[in-house]
């Protein structure tokens, strides 16, 4: 089965408020994520899109292989970590007989925490700084023929800031999934920005969460294998198995920038300024600290990742 069998490029299917691109998402299968039975073996990687969900998957997927690249240069993300709420998923994940399972889903905790509640499978929730994650989506927009238009960016602004996007609020997402941090200890959270400053920690991070300790080669094979220029160029994860009627690939790529800190490049100082106070008022009350940004400091920049800022 391929991702392209279904098209239904215009089609959006509203579900419990939230709109889902109908190419790959229709009410049978989201009800059925709603429903469906995890295994306590099972691992979920979470994330609001433009989070860093295929580097995600790669780190899993290599984590699990031991710095070993076969599997992720031979079968696309999609089919050996599927989006749990489209249509493909439910025949993927049966005819599979791997396991650990690696499933993905976009589905906010209001959503999903039920069907997972009880249940011990290892979740990785996967967040960015919501500016990127703001101007990556924009770009995207533009490549995915499966997205309504995406407007003029100011327009594009307002309806992240709204929560009127595909697949919902992202403030709703990142504060019902962190929000569990405290009382689910099979949910790890981890950034983006982590992973772009320390990708030799993020992984090892994630292989002890998956209690799969590597050996530094193997570290090193899977920081090797994840960097953005390999992911760039493998075709199993660039998108471009995908054909140019549902994604442009003319109009540019999937694998865009990988950097920290790209809005600066699209923000105009009174859209981030607008941006800030919407953030201050829409995250109140949540106490966990972001680090959307770290510097190496400039005397020592070979060394560890020594400043923090905290700075939206
Ligand atoms: S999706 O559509 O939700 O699955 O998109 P997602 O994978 O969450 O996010 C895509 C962005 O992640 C960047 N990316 C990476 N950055 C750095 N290093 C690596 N290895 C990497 N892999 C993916 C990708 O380039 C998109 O970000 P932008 O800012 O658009 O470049």
């Amino acid at each position: 089965m391929s991702r392209s069998d279904m098209a239904r490029l215009d089609v959006i299917e509203m579900f419990h408020g939230i709109s889902f691109p109908g190419h790959l998402h229709t009410q049978d299968s989201l009800q059925l994520a709603l429903k469906f039975p995890f295994k306590d073996t099972d691992i979920l990687i979470v994330s609001y899109p433009k989070s860093g969900t295929t580097w995600m998957q790669e780190i899993v997927t290599l984590t699990s292989s031991r710095g070993d690249p076969h599997l992720s240069q031979t079968v696309p993300n999609w089919a050996r970590a599927p989006w749990l709420e489209q249509y493909y998923s439910a025949a993927v994940l049966e005819a599979s007989s791997t396991t650990p399972r690696v499933i993905t889903t976009h589905l906010p905790h209001h959503l999903l925490g039920p069907t997972l509640r009880g249940s011990k499978a290892k979740v990785i929730y996967v967040s960015r700084n919501p500016k990127d994650v703001l101007v990556s989506f924009y770009h995207f927009h533009k490549i995915a023929n499966f997205f309504p238009e995406a407007g003029s960016f100011p327009e594009f602004l307002n309806r992240f800031l709204e929560g009127t996007l595909p697949f919902g609020s992202w403030f709703d997402h990142v504060k019902g999934w962190t929000s569990q941090t405290a009382t689910m200890n099979n949910l790890l959270h981890i950034t983006y920005e982590e992973m772009s400053l320390d990708l030799h920690g993020a992984i090892k991070r994630v292989s002890s969460f998956l209690q799969c300790p590597l050996v530094e080669d193997e570290v090193n094979n899977c920081v090797k294998h994840c960097s953005f220029s390999s992911m760039k160029d493998n075709k199993m994860i660039n998108y471009t198995l995908v054909p140019e009627e549902i994604m442009d690939h003319s109009k540019g790529s999937f694998m865009r920038t990988g950097k920290i800190g790209d809005w600066k490049n699209m923000f105009t100082e009174e859209q981030n300024q607008y941006f800030k106070s919407v953030f201050k008022s829409k995250m109140q009350g949540c106490t966990l600290e972001f680090v959307w940004e770290q510097e190496k400091e400039e005397p020592h920049a070979n060394e560890q990742i020594s400043r923090k800022n905290t700075e939206l």
